[in-house]
């Protein structure tokens, strides 16, 4: 791995953090998620973890000492993760950074490793896990406490414009899913790649941005992690994504996401991927 002090990250979202966005196909926003956004996140998760949603997942190994959990889908039932996706600065944030006129949530998304730990998140990139298709889709990562570059994520540089997408793995096992992949190409090489890897060593109000196609791993995926970090993915997708099961292996979704009245083949209507930007509140 690229271990240089000398990656970019970025004080503000100006052309040159879109540049270096749009190029590398993620960026370092230093600062960006503000103390507020942190308690939010803090407590949200604290909660969720007290009382599990529907889709909490346990992807800790037989015979790892720590776990590693994550959760999704609960900001309308857990306050502190509401008021992060409804009132927070955070889709503002990332608009700018894209381009995008609006933006809609696609999903809130929890994930703690704890010290100890000895599995973490695969090499993988966001698409093939979600029914969302075309547009603009983004995710914006943050940990709740201090995450050196060996303890967060790393990426590889510019795989979002390899345009190949790769089969989604079980995050517990490292295996794909079931169902019929005939369009994804296995990850096996993707270690292989010489593609330069970027991390960053973060601190807690840092964040980092990345388009859905953007392959990326923990950094030490096998390594049991030193100290417990909580993290925080919000994921966001422009006006011209557009809701199609993907494949067996996103059903659970898909049904949840009918079941609240969003069409197939058509853009984001449904009452959990609420419009974040501009606030649909306002006006
Ligand atoms: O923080 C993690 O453990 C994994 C996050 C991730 O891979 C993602 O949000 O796509």
């Amino acid at each position: 791995m690229d271990n240089s002090p000398s990656i970019p990250a970025f004080n503000v979202v100006d052309d040159d953090a879109r540049a270096f966005f749009e190029g590398h196909g993620v960026v370092c926003l230093r600062g960006a998620v503000d103390g507020q956004c942190l308690d939010w996140a803090r407590s949200g998760i604290a909660e969720s973890i007290a009382n599990p949603g529907t889709f909490f997942r346990d992807q800790t190994p037989d015979g790892s000492p720590a776990r590693y959990l994550f959760d999704y889908w609960n900001w309308q039932r857990i306050d502190g993760l509401k008021k992060l996706v409804l009132d927070s600065n955070l889709a503002s944030t990332v608009a700018s950074l894209v381009g995008a006129g609006s933006l809609n949530l696609l999903m809130d998304n929890w994930f703690l490793r704890e010290a100890g730990a000895t599995n973490g998140a695969p090499w993988h990139h966001d698409e093939p896990y979600f029914d969302f298709v075309g547009g603009r889709k983004v995710v914006l990562w943050f940990p709740l406490e201090p995450a050196s570059r060996d303890e967060g994520l790393t990426f590889l540089s510019g795989s979002h414009r390899w345009g190949r997408l790769y089969m989604p793995q079980n995050f517990r096992e490292h295996r794909p899913f079931e169902g019929d992949m005939t369009d994804y190409h296995a990850a096996d090489d993707v270690e292989s790649s010489d593609a330069p890897r970027l991390a960053w060593d973060l601190s807690a109000g840092d964040c980092l941005v990345f388009d859905f196609r953007t392959l990326h791993r923990a950094t030490n995926v096998d390594d049991p992690l030193p100290r417990t970090i909580h993290r925080m993915s919000l994921r966001y997708g422009n006006e011209d994504v557009v809701f199609h099961p993907r494949g067996e292996w996103t059903d659970e979704i898909t049904r949840h996401l009918l079941a609240l009245g969003q069409r197939i083949d058509a853009p984001l209507d449904c009452e959990l991927l609420p419009r974040v930007h501009p606030d649909s509140r306002v006006g």
